[in-house]
């Protein structure tokens, strides 16, 4: 028995296991098909849990647990037909644990959902299923009874990602502070409107709801015939603003070019996609929004391009320490063309307005 089939051999399942295959290429978590012998039994995905990025395992695959007991419980209610399929299954380890840990490394098991399949490209009707599959997720979630934790501590937090970046400039550890004046400038002018939502949210007017946080295109499966079936990928799964889930798509999605692209004239915001991916969201999502929430998507779809340069340009401060880079200069391109994305969204800002205003009248 090799070591992948010795780590299956402490799962749950149904069936004789056959040797785990590479399943994917995601970057943060190695996954793997496990196929039975059997007809009639499933097949699975090992996963190995990246516990460098994810800490706290614990409370990881408790937010997960919640999250799709919940919604199967809602798909069974409503007796939905092949609930297998849209929702997740976590099969659970010798001692009915949620993971199973091999002494160095912590290991999940789900259920693998045959023939299923996961889009690339960002084109209006895929803009508009995501609206629709991401503001349902809420909706599914907008009654969850347990309390969830922050799989990562002040992930989406604003004002938490500004101190990030005023400790790396008070820091300068290589002396990059001096050559990005103008970038600090531009941060410093929105300082006050893009840290709103922590404010309102002090004042009692703005509330956290579950959000999935990693909201890709690419994290949703659809059947043969083009349906939805579920949406995946839920590690990021915590309270947030909804404006997460909502300026995350469009800051990748909505943005033609790489969020790394060096030529500053070709970043640009689609107003196609952002108005496809809106209509979506807000027919899955207006019956639980606020009309504060609502009210303040335009401002979600300029914080994400804002935050994202924020984090950039302090990784590029601190020396490149925290995201993987392909030539000495790349965090700083980053930067620059998150700035450049930013421009271009703000210069759509009332015809976004407008554009919701039209969709909710
Ligand atoms: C990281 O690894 P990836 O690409 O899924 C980051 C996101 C950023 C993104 C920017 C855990 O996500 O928050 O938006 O890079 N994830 C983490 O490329 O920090
Ligand atoms: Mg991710």
């Amino acid at each position: 028995m090799n070591s992948l089939q010795n780590i299956v051999s402490h799962f749950q399942l149904k069936g004789t296991a056959l040797s785990p295959e590479p399943l994917g290429a995601g970057l943060i978590n190695d996954s793997y098909l496990v196929r039975t012998a059997e007809n009639d039994c499933p097949d699975y995905v090992l996963q190995r849990i990246n516990h460098a990025i994810f800490q706290d395992v614990d409370l990881l695959q408790h937010n997960i647990r919640c999250v799709t007991e919940h919604i199967r419980h809602k798909l069974e209610a409503a007796q939905t037909p092949d609930i297998d399929r849209r929702v997740l299954s976590f099969i659970p380890a010798e001692d009915n644990k949620d993971y199973w840990f091999d002494g160095s490394h912590y290991w999940r098991m789900m259920r693998y959902i045959n023939d299923s399949y996961t889009h690339q490209a960002v084109t209006p009707t895929s803009s508009r299923n995501a609206g629709l599959a991401f503001g349902h997720f809420q909706a599914q979630l907008a009654d969850l009874p347990q309390q969830l934790g922050e799989t990562i501590p002040n992930f989406h937090n604003m004002e938490f990602r500004l101190q990030q970046l005023d400790e790396a400039v008070a820091a300068d550890p290589v002396g990059r502070v001096a050559g990005v004046q103008d970038l600090l400038e531009a941060i410093e002018t929105r300082r006050t409107k893009m840290c709103q939502a922590e404010q309102l949210h002090r004042e009692g007017k703005l509330p956290k709801r579950i959000c999935h946080c990693d909201t890709k295109v690419n994290n949703m499966l659809f059947d043969k015939d083009d349906n939805i079936l579920c949406v995946i990928d839920l590690d990021t799964v915590m309270p947030s603003f909804v404006f997460s889930d909502f300026g995350d798509f469009l800051r990748t999605g909505a943005n033609p070019v790489p969020e790394d692209e060096p030529n500053l004239e070709l970043i640009d915001f689609d107003l196609e996609i952002f108005k496809a991916f809106t209509e979506g969201y807000l027919q899955s999502a207006r019956s639980f929004l606020t009309p504060l929430e609502i009210e303040l998507l335009p401002y979600a779809a300029m914080l994400f391009p804002y935050m994202q340069f924020v984090r950039f340009l302090t990784d590029w401060i601190n020396g490149d320490t925290y995201y993987k880079i392909q030539y000495p200069q790349h965090n700083l391109v980053r930067s620059r063309a998150q700035h450049q994305l930013l421009l271009r969204v703000e210069a759509q800002e009332a015809t976004m307005r407008e554009y919701i205003l039209s969709q909710t009248c």
